[in-house]
């Protein structure tokens, strides 16, 4: 008779999740132990890298990945970057150890209370099996609630004395969607809003990277000759940022938002929220006279949109779909963005000055994992994204979640056999929040290229706290920390820099190079406006 361990396993290798990522603790080692040559397990040094890693590595190769977590400490770890993975709505399944079934009662060390409760309200679904015999089959449902739209994590508590028990009959392999199209009738209606519209302007979001939707995006902006725009924000990139009508993102505030959509009477949002504001700045949604049509995935985002008629469907589908719709325009296409200024080269580096350093010596194929909140927009002005599938960040504003997703990318690449370069750029302070993964990126030998522009500060919280007028904020600088101390001590190369030649030598190294290299690059601490 199979126990509950060998069909649990037999289900995992079916649905292809031989990749389990975690931090083991007693309550997991009848899971993990005996652990099958064909899985393999990627060991993080705590919960918040297992998820991020994991993370990136389901994004990357576009499949769910298995976390493992111990019990109710491990999933607390875990929380702040599966918070994140809900808003980038990653199809992770989470599985955490439990105390003994006979045990539970009295409480004792280890137990989870509320174990399905925990992880509470970023997962799609969470359930503690009633039964030993129960793990299978909700393994099996875990799969199909995080794959199916909106994708998102899921979690399960197991008790760790279930494994040894004899098995039910083993659930069936069972295949869900993972996209669905718009209703026909409600598409053929945008599409003729969008054709009667004078001056229409595309908003393109992660949704759209996410479905394997650039083509269909290109094609449709190219019909309609709209000016395209990044949602604000955005956790991955939809459209080339190299393309003639793409303008630029947009700002993530309200009245500013509104302001930079003027002139347009009809504003195309796909796969993104209405919108990821941040800071509060009162003003008008849209400019007077617009109106907003979205489509999205996700019903959730669709309800909470302030304005505009939605439409639920699968970005990229729903990009082919009114591509296909709507006729050719006949307007002029809207002005070509200008390049940004060279900037100078001084030392310390500006951060302009190193982005602009970095861009030139950019793979062609290069994927940008980043998390350095000052200066993403200098960044991104100077680094365009111009293939799918090249840019990560936190979806939630969360922090700790770029450097282990980096190190699940380059994993990914690996393992897809794509090896694509893998390039982090992370702020110094959001290095300090899951570093343990350089140690994991050590271990396994992953080229991944960390690049930390050092200003020595919370760089934005400076600048949130001059635009909300709060002086006197304690605890905004981060002095003395060797940041090439830390990184040689989790394995990885880590040569002291200074100038930009040296940064470029040291850059063009770390591309080609075996293992994970940090780079350290002092930069000015120049505290950008937060709009
Ligand atoms: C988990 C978490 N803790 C705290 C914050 C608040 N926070 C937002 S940005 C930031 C500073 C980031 O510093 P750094 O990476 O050095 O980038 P800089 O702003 O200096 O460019 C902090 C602490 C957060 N977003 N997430």
């Amino acid at each position: 008779m199979a126990t509950v361990r060998e069909t649990t396993y037999d289900l995992l290798r079916q649905l292809g999740l031989t990749t389990v990522f975690g931090n083991p603790g007693s309550t997991e080692e009848p899971f993990l132990g005996h652990f099958p040559d064909d899985f393999s397990y990627v060991l993080a040094l705590q919960e918040a890298s297992a998820v991020a890693m994991a993370d990136g590595y389901a994004q990357a190769t576009g499949e769910p990945a298995h976390v493992n977590l111990h019990t109710a400490p491990g999933t607390g770890n875990a929380m702040g970057n599966l918070i994140t993975a809900w808003h980038n709505k990653t199809p992770l399944i989470v599985t955490a150890g439990q105390q003994a079934r006979e045990m539970l009662l009295i409480e004792p060390r280890l137990t989870s209370v509320r174990a399905a409760e925990l992880a509470q309200p970023y997962v799609k679904w969470a359930y503690e099996p009633v039964r030993a015999q129960d793990i299978p089959a909700a393994l099996m449902r875990a799969y199909s609630t995080a794959i199916q739209p909106p994708a998102g994590p899921v979690f399960l508590s197991l008790p760790l004395d279930d494994w040894h028990q004899t098995a039910d009959p083993p659930p069936q392999l069972r295949q869900v969607s993972r996209r669905f199209a718009a209703d026909p009738q409600r598409l053929a209606h945008f599409a003729d809003l969008l054709a009667d519209s004078a001056n229409p302007v595309l908003v393109l979001g992660g949704g759209v990277d996410r479905s394997g939707g650039w083509p269909a995006a290109v094609a449709l902006a190219e019909r309609t000759r709209a000016p395209v725009w990044s949602a604000p924000a955005p956790e991955r990139i939809g459209f080339p940022e190299d393309h003639p009508q793409y303008q630029g993102i947009l700002p993530f505030a309200i009245g500013p938002l509104g302001e930079r959509l003027g002139g347009h009477d009809t504003i195309l949002v796909i796969g993104a929220p209405v919108f990821r504001y941040y800071p509060h700045v009162p003003g008008d949604y849209l400019p007077p006279g617009a109106q907003l049509l979205h489509i999205t995935d996700d019903p959730a985002e669709a309800a909470r949109a302030p304005v505009g008629e939605s439409l639920l469907g699968d970005p990229g589908l729903a990009c082919a779909a009114l591509a296909a719709l709507v006729p050719v325009a006949q307007r002029p296409l809207p002005p070509v963005r200008s390049a940004p200024p060279e900037p100078e080269v001084g030392n310390p580096l500006a951060p302009a000055a190193l982005f602009a350093v970095l861009a030139r010596h950019w793979p062609a194929d290069g994927i940008l994992v980043t998390e350095t909140p000052s200066n993403l927009s200098i960044l991104r002005r100077h680094l365009p994204i111009t293939r799918p599938g090249s840019y990560f960040t936190t979806a939630s504003g969360g922090l700790g979640f770029g450097l282990p997703a980096a190190v699940g990318v380059a994993l990914a690449q690996r393992v897809t056999g794509q090896r694509r370069p893998v390039i982090a750029v992370i702020g110094d302070g959001s290095f300090q929040y899951s570093v343990q993964a350089l140690w994991t990126a050590a271990q396994q030998r992953l080229p991944v290229v960390f690049v930390v522009p050092v200003n020595r500060q919370y760089g934005i919280l400076k600048a949130f706290a001059e635009f909300k007028e709060t002086a006197g904020v304690p605890g905004l600088d981060l002095p003395d920390l060797d940041i090439p101390a830390v990184a040689a001590g989790f394995g990885c190369h880590a040569p002291r820099l200074t100038t930009s030649d040296e940064f470029v030598d040291a850059f063009r190294a770390a591309l080609g190079a075996s293992g994970p290299t940090v780079l350290a690059v002092p930069i000015t601490a120049d505290v950008p406006p937060i709009l």
